[in-house]
């Protein structure tokens, strides 16, 4: 049995994080659904930047305070980050059956480096396309916040990135992107709104994984 990559995607402070925690909780927990139990499917968790050894060193490249780092050279060490991401983990895994959430994939770099950078997009699907070797996600979770809301949930967290620290135009058109990648791929990108409280998100992404399973995993 082949797995699933599910990944989730978003604005800062969409609340991605939170939410791929308590899927995982969710799955693995007392309250486990019983037909993540019937199948016997085992979780993984992971990220991008930084789901392997070197991309944790990447991620400190990318994320810390570096104001020299170009757009292209951003772009290219987002790229390096993945391939060696779906070598070392996700295809392995999903070849062994697992069931994978991912904080962030492709889309972001469509996202951030093509809507907010500004960077060619056929540039970046060329670059997505050598880093995953034609690997797409199975279901892509766009949790949907208002820009101000998320970058606000941020502010509240403390210390920003590098690119958090990105002026206000820049977020409102990774935004963009995000919302024309989800007009283009309706069959693979779920929009979630992410307006509402932790519980309210996590009861609107249970729906849809439940019925995506059910449909991946039939009787
Ligand atoms: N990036 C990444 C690119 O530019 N290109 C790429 O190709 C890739 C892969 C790091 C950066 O890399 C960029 C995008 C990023 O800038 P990241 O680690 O995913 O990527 O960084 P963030 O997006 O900043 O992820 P965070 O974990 O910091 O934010 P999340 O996941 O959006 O939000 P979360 O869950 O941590 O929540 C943020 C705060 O909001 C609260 C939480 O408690 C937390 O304090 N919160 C809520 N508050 C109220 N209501 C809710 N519903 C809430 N949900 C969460």
């Amino acid at each position: 049995m082949s797995g699933k990559l599910i990944v989730f995607e978003g604005v800062e402070g969409c609340g991605k994080t939170t939410q791929l925690q308590r899927c995982q909780e969710w799955l693995v927990g007392q309250d486990s659904p019983e037909w993540f139990q019937r199948f016997a499917i085992s979780l993984v968790v992971t990220r991008e930047p930084g789901g392997t050894q070197l991309g944790c060193e990447l991620r400190q490249l990318l994320c810390e305070d570096n104001k020299a780092l170009s757009d292209s050279a951003e772009l290219l060490l987002y790229a390096a980050d993945r391939a060696q991401h779906v070598k070392e983990v996700l295809k392995p895994q999903l070849a062994s059956g697992a069931i994978i959430l991912c904080d962030r994939y492709t889309d972001s770099t469509i996202a951030y480096q093509g809507y907010g950078r500004g960077l060619s997009l056929s540039l970046i699907d060329q670059l997505n396309s050598i880093a995953t070797g034609g690997l797409e996600s199975n279901l892509t979770l766009w949790l949907d916040v208002d820009v101000e809301v998320g970058l606000a949930r941020t502010k509240n967290r403390g210390r920003l990135d590098r690119i958090e620290q990105a002026n206000l135009e820049f977020h409102q058109r990774v935004q963009w992107g995000y919302t024309e990648l989800a007009k283009a791929y309706p069959q693979r990108i779920v929009q979630v709104d992410s307006s509402g409280s932790v519980e309210n998100v996590q009861q609107q992404i249970r729906l849809v994984l439940s019925q995506h399973f059910s449909q991946w995993y039939p009787d």
